[in-house]
């Protein structure tokens, strides 16, 4: 059976044994690793003081993990640094918090070597290679100098940045240059695949693409996908219906004492638009007062990357703009949000959910965003919640019966708010049905074996044999 090495930053336990709050990357992976019986390969979260290059291998739940430790500078100037200050930023269209430093670029650079040199021993001749986002980009390119002439996928969990803004990174023709190492790039949504061909025809003139998506420049050909990313949908419609998550719903539904539940699961991130979402919040309790008392937001924002300035400027305001919210609106009897600050397990999570009238997922740019799913997943389709999604979260393009919104514009939030409050049981009903296919459809397995057949493609041999 053809061997698949996944490659990402960071290298999660599995769902459900690690920490509440995993990202998107590590819930989709988990399920997708454990279907290929494959090899995870990434940092262990450890820093030291000096870079040995020695892999730490562990089987977790059918998942081989293979990690190394970075040195201190390593984890200062390529994680916290080049990923998170300078990409993050900058494919979120927030060049003004993105921060170019050339000492960032030179340890996102060291590391993406390093990388290759210490997982260049696991790769045998067979094994498929599919590197995960925006901190690995030259990863591939690196792996090619070193000699390996196997198949390598990359897939971007972000969103591509328009042309005008990727401009303002000193070093954009580099790292675009070395995505054509790739025999496939993947990308979230046609919106982020378009941006990027943009991009090539403006930069790479001598480059050519074709109607079907392959380019070539000189010797090399890249061939370029959307392959949205979805859940483990039936796993997780299972952990809606378990007995954790209806104790999670009765203890809120208890609290809420006949009130209806509005609410937000996010990272804490300047890119989740949270701050928007509060002053569209601010704005129904003050142009429709009838919801005074009425109605509850819970935001659930576990803080993440809180060594990164503007993450502690995020949080900050939160904190100053619920408290606002709450002076302004709240009674003895009735506190409007209840903003808390961690994560919880998935069931209750999904009981959550369920308790809900509806939910705010309202991204000012996100590349998929996999709470969208979770929440229409976790619904009782007797009795559906309203899904009220950002038009700019990659995942509005599969979504559209959701209530589309402009997470910029609070008159919009608060308008889509009292459409969903009070939106008749029949239009909950038939919204959340077709919701619900695309969500059963597309779901994390399609997307790997979508990437991965594109990815095997080109030899004609089946991936039959990598996924169930
Ligand atoms: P993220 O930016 O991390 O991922 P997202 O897609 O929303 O964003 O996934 C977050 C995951 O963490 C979800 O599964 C969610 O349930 C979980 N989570 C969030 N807050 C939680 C909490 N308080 N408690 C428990 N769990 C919590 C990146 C990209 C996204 C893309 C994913 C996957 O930014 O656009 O969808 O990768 O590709």
């Amino acid at each position: 059976m053809t061997r698949l090495i996944v490659v990402s930053n960071r290298v999660s336990p599995p769902v459900g044994e690690g920490k509440a709050n995993q990202g998107g990357l590590a819930v989709a992976l988990s399920s997708a690793l454990r279907e290929t019986n494959g090899i995870w390969f990434g940092w262990s979260g450890n820093e030291i003081d000096a870079f040995t290059g020695q892999i730490n291998f562990a089987r977790n739940d059918g998942v081989t993990t293979a990690t190394v430790d970075l040195e201190a500078q390593d984890v200062e100037e390529y994680y916290n640094g080049f990923a998170n200050r300078t990409l993050w930023p900058l494919f979120h269209d927030r060049v003004d918090l993105a921060e170019f430093e050339r000492t960032f670029a030179g340890g996102y650079e060291r590391v993406n070597a390093r990388f290759a040199e210490t997982m260049l021993p696991l790769v045998t001749s067979e094994d498929l290679i599919w590197v995960h986002d925006y901190h690995l980009i030259p990863l591939g390119s690196e792996l090619r100098q070193r000699g390996v002439t196997n198949h390598i996928g990359f897939f971007l969990h972000t969103p591509w940045p328009v042309l005008r803004l990727l401009l303002a990174l000193p070093s954009h023709r580099q790292l675009v240059e070395a995505l054509f190492d790739y025999d496939l790039i993947g990308f979230q949504s046609q919106t982020w695949l378009d941006s990027f061909l943009l991009y090539v025809r403006e930069q790479f003139a001598e480059a050519d693409v074709t109607e079907d998506g392959t380019i070539r420049l000189g010797e090399r050909t890249v061939r370029v996908v959307a392959c949205p990313i979805g859940i483990d949908t039936r796993e997780f419609v299972a952990s809606a219906r378990s007995e954790e998550a209806e104790q999670a719903r009765l203890d809120m539904l208890k609290s809420l004492d006949g009130r209806a539940l509005i609410i937000g699961v996010d990272r804490l991130d300047y890119s989740k638009g949270l701050e928007q979402r509060f002053h569209g919040y601010e704005r129904l309790l003050a142009d429709h007062p009838e919801y005074q008392e009425k109605v509850s937001l819970l935001q659930i924002a576990p803080p993440s990357r809180e060594n990164v300035e503007s993450y502690q400027d995020i949080r900050r305001q939160l904190d100053a703009l619920s408290g606002h919210i709450n002076g302004e609106f709240a009674t003895a009897l009735w506190v409007p949000l209840r903003y808390v600050n961690r994560g919880y397990d998935r069931a209750s999570l999904a009981g959550m959910f369920r308790a809900s009238r509806a939910a705010l997922v309202t991204p000012l740019r996100d590349g998929m965003n996999l709470v969208a799913k979770e929440y229409v997943a976790a619904q009782d389709p007797d009795d559906p919640g309203v899904l009220i999604l950002s038009r700019f979260a990659g995942a509005a393009e599969q979504m559209k019966e959701a209530l589309l919104v402009n997470p910029f514009s609070p008159e919009e939030l608060a308008d889509a708010l009292a459409q969903a409050l009070r939106m008749p049981l029949a239009e909950r009903q038939s919204r959340w049905k077709a919701l619900m296919a695309n969500v059963e459809r597309e779901d994390v397995h399609w997307w790997l074996r979508s990437f991965l057949d594109a990815l095997d493609d080109d030899d004609g041999e089946p991936t039959a044999s990598l996924v169930a």
